[in-house]
């Protein structure tokens, strides 16, 4: 019922199942018959690529003729998911090639499950990356979302005897059926060596020149990221490292046999493989490599591209945008200096002046972990003539500091971008950028009045705030089709698919009981293909009339996935205690990767999966509490999880999640949110109302106040509370671990005696309570169906600010200044 939209007037069904079976042919020379699954994908695929051609080389061309500006989107993460089924959402085909594929015998649903996750990212940050791009191409806006073509991407998850097991993503083992090589521009960068100074007689100043170093070549790999029916096709452009010559004899011959195993080196493992931390700084050599390489590649392609239809650099801002996701990218600062100085041979000031008309810097993460620090001795060594310009940078700032705030060494120690022996990547982009954004009203309000706050008062222009979003082709048109067509009959319109504000007309029918009934069944059929997929791949039967209640994101301590899992164990002891005790049966899912160094958060999945064992397993529980570990949470799983969800939990530490993203894609799916005041919750309880939401635990300003007097007493609580007192002492009397005693002692003891660190650093002990009675009151109100299905259904009518169309407008009006091109073929 999803109404078709013109674009797709032009697409053949004969044409395109002619040239499927044509290209099992000739790819694989098979037909139907003897073709494997994974065939017939690649050949739909290639298909598919063929249709985005025409559009792609259509959305240049008119790039050109405007002569458009563009934003660069500088990012180490791109978590794209898979592409076949959104390219044909986006290309508005999905249901005509739904029907060939049937026509074929083939359920297009299983063709689209043979392809691997693009899994080039760690979660919200990479994920908001691949949100960005979709919704600046569905916008008509000119972008190129730069990044590092991995050769192995975020590991998949296994659970073996309850513990994460990391095993090898080779993503490309069969191709990229959608990916395109462009040897033609091809970049070089290079390594180590030192500088010379050399004087310019005929310009009568100093040279700097590079030598010494190791040089690898820059492939760059374009991928098509399609708008929603407006033909326009932007480009991901992903860069793989080669080495510049192939090792060969001649150069043994030559004497430069060392240099050249050398570079043939380097060049081999820069990409090898993502680095999988989320929020935790490592400082490895080869991560600083990696971010040189794709950054220093972007750079000269943007300048090189600028060049060919304009001869003044002085106006690139005009032309080109920067944007950093974090700091990785931050090294853009010094490589565009390099460029304008040593190559063009501008002065200083004038290199400065566009540099910082170029650049912009969007900060994800308060956790002081997660701030990146090269040591100075590792950063001069790999990028010689970079740390001079950072030097040189830093020192120019100092004065401005010591001019503003004389004899105030305290803003120097905080500001300082050359600090101890480190380099301080993010004070470089905020001083360095046009713009510093966060990610949520709350994130920008705690680094403009504590995070960053002696910058705030420096500088306050720069700093703005822009909300995340996500896609609703994505998470809902494509996730969730069942809700999808429903809310295009309730409200008359397809026209959310590209305004969301929209879906606020489902309010009209809030309570309609009809329509209750029917939202609610959406949602119990999708709660029956996600028992499906547990079934298939956990082996676990759930009940699709239990609650659904959803924790799905990266593991970390701050997320507290710990007090969940708690929780349930307290829920347990009580059932345990009364059978008879008033609870709606309730499944809590589970789906998180924990960073393969990250102990405590390896503990914590082997806790959720004990715990698993042992409740689900407990006659006396009869069913009415199962616990859910799913094995490989990604994009791919992530958006039949979100369409089944019935509560949404978002119950990190108040004032350390910047933003969250999920919640918004929970809240889009009709889940109601069990949280804290945290991240972009807070707009979503805004937005959809106090009564429709589950608010519980301590204030950011309350965890902020505790943490600034060096936290509080979790053994008060632990003595006064008798409940809270048995579940940690299960942590260690083997309840949960076949009576082990050791196995969770580093849990038990970070309550009470840590190691290093404080007691309960994330204050679960704290909430504990407040979250208990939350759960309480959710458990109550899902028992009235008619007053559940309403708060479901206003959360979905509520979403439209969640949009990344709608974060990308407020870029593209306060950052980045670009303008629509329209695309026709
Ligand atoms: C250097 C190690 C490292 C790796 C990744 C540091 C920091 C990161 C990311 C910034 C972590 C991240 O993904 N942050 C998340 O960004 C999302 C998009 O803005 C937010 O919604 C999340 O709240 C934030 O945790």
């Amino acid at each position: 019922t999803v109404v078709k939209n013109p674009t797709a007037i032009g697409f053949d069904k004969e044409v395109f199942k002619k040239n499927v079976l044509d290209n099992l042919k000739s790819l694989f020379r098979k037909t139907m018959e003897t073709a494997s699954q994974q065939e017939i994908f690649q050949a739909v695929a290639f298909e598919v690529k063929d249709l985005i051609i025409d559009r792609w080389l259509a959305t240049q061309k008119a790039y050109k003729e405007q002569d458009a500006k563009y934003v660069y989107y500088l990012s180490m993460e791109f978590l794209m998911g898979r592409a076949l089924g959104n390219n044909l959402i986006n290309l508005c085909c999905y249901d005509e090639v739904a029907e060939v594929l049937e026509e074929l015998g083939l359920d297009i649903n299983v063709i689209e499950d043979q392809e691997p996750d693009a899994a080039l990212g760690n979660g919200g940050l990479g994920r908001l990356a691949a949100c960005f791009i979709e919704s600046l191409s569905t916008l008509n806006y000119p972008v190129y979302g730069c990044g590092i073509r991995y050769k192995y991407g975020m590991f998949k998850q296994e659970i073996h005897d309850g513990y994460q097991v990391e095993v090898p993503d080779n993503w490309l083992e069969n191709g990229n059926p959608f990916e395109i090589k462009r040897p033609e521009y091809t970049q070089t960068v290079k390594f180590g060596g030192y500088v010379r100074i050399e004087w310019d007689a005929e310009r009568q100043r100093n040279r700097f020149i590079h030598d010494g170093y190791q040089a690898v070549n820059a492939v760059p790999y374009d991928i098509p990221v399609v708008g929603y029916g407006n033909n326009v096709v932007n480009v991901l452009r992903i860069w793989d490292a080669q080495p510049i010559q192939e090792f060969n004899l001649a150069s043994f011959d030559k004497g430069d046999y060392l240099q050249a195993v050398e570079q043939e080196n380097l060049a081999k493992n820069i990409v090898d493989v993502l680095y999988p931390n989320d929020n935790h700084y490592s400082g490895k050599e080869l991560r600083l490599k990696q971010q040189y390489f794709f950054v220093s590649a972007s750079v000269q392609q943007a300048i090189r591209k600028y060049k060919e239809t304009h001869s003044d650099l002085h106006k690139l801002p005009e032309k080109v945008c920067f944007q950093l996701n974090d700091t990785h990218p931050t090294v853009t600062v010094p490589e565009l200096m390099r460029i304008l100085l040593d190559e063009e041979g501008m002065e200083w000031d004038e290199a400065w002046d566009i540099t910082t008309k170029c650049c912009a810097y969007t900060n994800h993460t308060i956790m002081a972990e997660a701030l990146e620090k090269w040591p100075v001795d590792l950063f001069m060594r790999l990028l010689p003539r970079i740390y001079q310009i950072v030097q040189e940078i830093n020192r120019r700032f100092l004065i401005e500091v010591e001019e503003r705030y004389p004899n105030q060494y305290n803003k120097i120690r905080s500001m300082a971008i050359l600090y101890e022996g480190q380099v301080r990547m993010a004070n470089m982009a905020i001083v360095a950028g046009f713009s510093v954004n966060g990610v949520a009203r709350l994130h920008t309000e705690i680094l403009e009045k504590r995070e960053l706050r002696d910058f705030y008062e420096m500088m306050p222009e720069k700093f703005n705030n822009k909300t995340n979003g996500i896609t609703q082709r994505r998470f809902l048109l494509h996730g969730n089709p069942l809700l999808a067509s429903w809310v295009t009959e309730k409200i008359g319109t397809d026209k959310w698919i590209t305004d969301l504000p929209l879906i606020k007309g489902l309010e009209a029918y809030a309570d309609d009981t009809k329509a209750q009934q029917e939202f609610m069944d959406i949602k119990y059929k999708n709660k029956l293909r996600l028992a499906k997929y547990i079934k298939e791949h956990n082996h676990i039967d759930v009940d699709p009339n239990s609650i659904y209640d959803v924790q799905v994101k990266r593991l970390h301590e701050y997320k507290r996935q710990l007090l969940n899992i708690l929780h349930v164990m307290y829920l347990y002891n009580q059932m345990k205690a009364n059978p008879q005790m008033d609870f709606y049966p309730t499944t809590f899912i589970f789906g998180a990767k924990a960073a393969a160094g990250y102990k405590r958060a390896k503990e914590t999945i082997k806790l959720i999966n004990s715990v698993a064992d042992v409740v689900n397993n407990d006659p006396d529980i009869r069913g009415r509490i199962k616990v859910v570990f799913i094995e490989n949470y990604r994009v791919s799983n992530a958006e039949i999880i979100f369409a089944a969800s019935d509560v949404s939990e978002q119950i990190s530490t108040a004032s350390k999640e910047a933003s969250g993203t999920g919640n918004m894609k929970f809240m889009l799916n009709g889940a109601v949110t069990l949280g804290t005041m945290d991240g972009a919750n807070v707009e979503i309880v805004e937005e959809v109302g106090a009564e429709n939401a589950f608010i519980f635990g301590m204030s950011s300003e309350e965890v902020m106040a505790y943490e600034a007097n060096g936290g509080y007493h979790p053994e008060e609580i632990y003595r006064n509370d008798p409940d809270i007192h048995r579940i940690l002492d299960q942590l260690v009397d083997g309840t949960f671990s076949h009576g082990d005693r050791e196995m969770f002692r580093e849990i038990y003891n970070s309550f009470l005696a840590p190691s290093y660190g404080r007691a309960d650093q994330y204050f679960i002990l704290k909430d504990f309570r407040s979250y208990a009675e939350a759960r309480e009151r959710v458990n109550k109100a899902y028992q009235d169906k008619a007053r559940w299905a309403k708060m479901a259904m206003l959360n979905t009518a509520n979403s439209g600010k969640f949009t990344s169309d709608r974060t990308i407008e407020e870029y593209v009006r306060d950052i980045w200044h670009l303008k629509k091109v329209q695309v026709t073929l």
